[in-house]
């Protein structure tokens, strides 16, 4: 039971779109009482227990929603592959671009190169991009370095993203990305070595959340994805998958037999598929932004994930590959555009169901007991955030309690 008998703050006048009910679980003419970074009390103004709030502030009229959540990026990178986009854009293939050495393996080779400040360096605008929407917590994937030392180093790097901004920044190992060169004719081998070597690195090191892996015919098998797994859960990480993106390789399948936090792309899963993710209570993570970016004509099939209840997530998959998008704004708008779900559907899959994505508890709606982080928005009703292009809107970002300076 949390107990209301001191403010830190309280933020009075406003609306709140608590994302825990139907209709965005809006209440009008409300008032939050944030103390020790958490929520402590929120309702009719009318209402506010007769507390002394070290700080009043009123928020004129102003919508609050869940400070956003993208639970899927690659955000920590080098190099650049805007050449290749030109490149396709002029007909080459994908095939074309990767016997050229392009592709994943361009930027595993510029992030094999940079040091880990240059890392940070190139991610720190990403970070502050996405907070300048209203982000508050950020998923950052591994998966270009595909050596130990690599590997390692984007953990950290991500860490001290973490460490030096507001952000929540929960972090993946996604060794199994692609196959390096290093083992182009023993993918086994190196399914070895991120069992045997690099997992037990990781762990040891505090350095992953999760473990994800790319299931796809251009990458890993279902066996080797299940044998990263297997390892994953021994060593206490939660997993989550790339999945049927380019085809059905029974990924979603795969992810719910492992009891995965979420199933990414999704846009070849099957039926059973679906049915399994269901069971399981795996959230489905959409990704238009590589759904654009690829040119991909197979919707995911959301309706399927609606009939089975599935929950649905929206986030940037922010990569320079696939999706060059830095914006859970523009993946929120996509989805809505591409995927055609509703705005409410983008705002919960960029609140509520990607905490659950992440496994995420403590946040992802306004509710007494969760994290004080809110988004301060000057719209005129929480749809905006998913019908507007490119206009920011953010009047402030409160995490834990505090405000995150613009
Ligand atoms: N699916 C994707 O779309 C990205 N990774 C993945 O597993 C591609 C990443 C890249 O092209 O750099
Ligand atoms: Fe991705």
């Amino acid at each position: 039971m949390i107990r209301c008998d001191a403010m830190d703050l309280l933020l009075t006048n406003l609306r709140i779109a608590t994302m825990a009910g139907p209709d965005y679980g809006v209440i009008e003419n409300a008032a939050i009482a944030i103390e020790g970074g958490r929520i402590t009390w929120l309702g009719p103004l009318a209402d506010v227990p007769d507390v002394d709030a070290t700080e009043r502030r009123s928020l004129d009229g102003r919508w609050v929603t869940p400070a956003l959540i993208d639970c899927h990026t690659h955000l920590v990178f080098a190099g650049d592959r805007s050449g290749e986009f030109e490149q396709r854009l002029r007909g080459a293939s994908y095939e074309d671009i990767a016997r050229a050495g392009g592709g994943i393996m361009s930027t595993v080779k510029a992030t094999r190169d940079a040091s880990a400040d240059e890392l940070y360096s190139a991610a720190l605008p990403r970070v502050l991009a996405l907070q300048a929407e209203g982000v508050g917590t950020i998923e950052i994937k591994s998966g270009y370095g595909l050596n130990i030392e690599s590997e390692l180093k984007m953990l950290s790097v991500a860490r001290q993203l973490g460490d030096a901004t507001s952000a929540t920044i929960r972090t993946t190992l996604l060794a199994a990305h692609t196959v390096p060169p290093e083992f182009a004719d023993d993918a086994d081998g190196y399914i070895d070595l991120i069992c045997n070597e690099l997992l037990p690195e990781v762990v040891a090191g505090r350095l992953a959340d999760a473990v994800d892996a790319y299931c796809e015919s251009i990458a890993f098998s279902a066996d080797q994805v299940a044998r990263v797994f297997a390892r994953a859960a021994e060593l206490g990480l939660p997993v989550k998958l790339h999945a049927d993106q380019l085809s059905d390789s029974s990924g979603a399948a795969l992810a719910a037999e492992f009891g995965a936090l979420s199933a990414d792309h999704l846009e070849y899963a099957s039926a059973d598929g679906i049915r399994s993710m269901a069971r399981a209570g795996a959230v489905a993570v959409l990704l238009p932004g590589a759904f654009l970016t690829l040119g991909e004509t197979q919707l995911p099939p959301i309706d399927a994930l609606r009939a089975a209840r599935v929950p649905i997530a929206v986030a940037s998959d922010c990569n320079p590959g696939t999706s060059p998008i830095c914006s859970i704004r523009n993946a929120m708008m996509l989805g809505a555009r591409l995927f055609r779900l509703t705005p409410e559907e983008c705002l919960a899959g960029a609140t509520r169901e990607a905490a659950r994505a992440l496994g995420l508890e403590d946040r992802g709606t306004v509710e007494v007991g969760k994290r004080a982080d809110l988004a301060v928005w000057e719209i005129s009703h929480p749809r905006e955030l998913a019908y507007w292009i490119g206009t920011p809107q953010l009047a402030e970002l409160v995490t834990g309690g505090h405000t995150t300076p613009p």
